[in-house]
C-alpha cells in the first residue's frame, strides 16, 4: 500500500496521489480505489510499452546475409569538405558530440574504434520497398552519449550529416530510448570492411527498431537538444520536413 502511494505520488498520476497522501484508509472510498487500480493499469501499460520500444530487432546468421547491400538516397556526398576528407581516407574527420552535453566531444575513427563494440547482422527495412540483410559493426552511441554526458534538459538525439539536399545537410532525430537502445551503433564497418562511400563512409547510424531513414548516413554532427522546434522546419528530419514520412517510424 505504501509503495503504491509513493508511486503514485512520483509522478504518473500526481493530481491522485495529492488527494490521497496523508489518508490510510482511502482504498475503502469506492472512488478511491479506482484510481489506485487506474494509477496500476497505466503503470502496466507505460511497463509493456516501455518493454516494447527496448525489445531487440532480430539478428540474423552470416549466411543469411544479402549478396549486396544497394545504396538509396545519397550515394556519394560529392562536397569539396567531403571529398577532402576521403582523400585522406578519413584520417581527419572527426565526429563532433555537442548540444545539452556536459564534455562535447571530438571524436576521430581510431576513437571510435577504440571503444568497447558491438557487431550484428540484421534486416534493413527502406520505406520504399526494399530490405536487405548485412553486418554492422561500431560503438554504441550510448557508450558515445555517456562519455558525452547528457545534461537533465536532453530529450532528443540529432545527427547531422555530410551531403547535401537543396543545400543543407541531411538530419535525423530519434529520442533517448532509440538513442540507449543496445542496437543502436555508431556503424564504422559494414560486413567487416569500412563502410563504402555509398552506404555512407565514414561513420552511419544504425537505429534498427526504426526504419532507413532514420540510419543517417555520412555522419559529421551528434546533438543533444531539449527540443526539435529549432531543428529544421521541426519534424525532426529531412523526410520529415519536407515530404510526409513520420518522425517515429519504428518496425
Ligand atoms: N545522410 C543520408 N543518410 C541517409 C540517406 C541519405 O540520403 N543521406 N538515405 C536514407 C534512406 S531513405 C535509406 S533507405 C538508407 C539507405 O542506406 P544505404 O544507402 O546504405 O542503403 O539511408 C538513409 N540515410
Ligand atoms: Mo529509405
Amino acid at each position: 500500500m505504501i509503495a503504491r502511494r509513493k508511486l503514485l505520488t512520483g509522478g504518473l498520476a500526481g493530481g491522485a496521489g495529492l488527494i490521497l497522501s496523508g489518508c490510510d484508509r482511502v482504498v475503502q472510498i469506492p472512488a478511491a480505489r479506482k484510481i489506485l487500480f487506474a494509477g496500476e493499469d497505466m503503470q502496466r501499460g507505460l511497463h509493456r510499452a516501455l518493454m516494447a520500444r527496448n525489445a531487440l530487432a532480430p539478428e540474423f546468421t552470416a549466411a543469411q546475409r544479402s549478396p549486396f547491400f544497394r545504396p538509396n538516397g545519397t550515394r556519394d556526398p560529392g562536397t569539396d569538405a567531403y571529398r577532402a576528407l576521403q582523400a585522406g581516407r578519413f584520417a581527419d574527420w572527426r565526429l563532433q558530440v555537442g548540444g545539452l552535453v556536459t564534455r562535447p566531444l571530438s571524436l576521430s575513427l581510431s576513437d571510435l574504434g577504440a571503444m568497447p563494440q558491438r557487431a550484428q547482422i540484421t534486416r534493413h527495412d527502406c520505406v520504399e520497398g526494399w530490405s536487405a540483410i548485412a553486418k554492422w559493426q561500431g560503438p554504441q552511441l550510448g557508450t558515445v552519449l555517456r562519455a558525452a554526458g547528457l545534461r537533465d534538459a536532453a530529450r532528443y538525439i540529432v545527427f547531422t550529416c555530410a551531403d547535401l539536399y537543396g543545400g543543407e545537410p541531411y538530419y535525423e532525430s530519434i529520442d533517448l530510448i532509440d538513442a540507449f537502445h543496445p542496437q543502436t551503433i555508431l556503424a564504422w564497418a559494414l560486413n567487416d570492411r569500412f563502410l563504402p562511400v555509398m552506404n555512407g563512409a565514414p561513420v552511419r547510424l544504425r537505429v534498427e527498431r526504426q526504419l532507413g531513414y532514420k540510419h543517417a548516413k555520412y555522419l559529421m554532427q551528434v546533438r543533444a537538444v531539449a527540443s526539435l522546434d529549432g531543428i529544421g522546419k521541426g519534424q525532426g528530419g529531412y523526410w520529415e520536413d519536407n515530404v510526409d514520412y513520420d518522425w517515429y517510424a519504428g518496425i
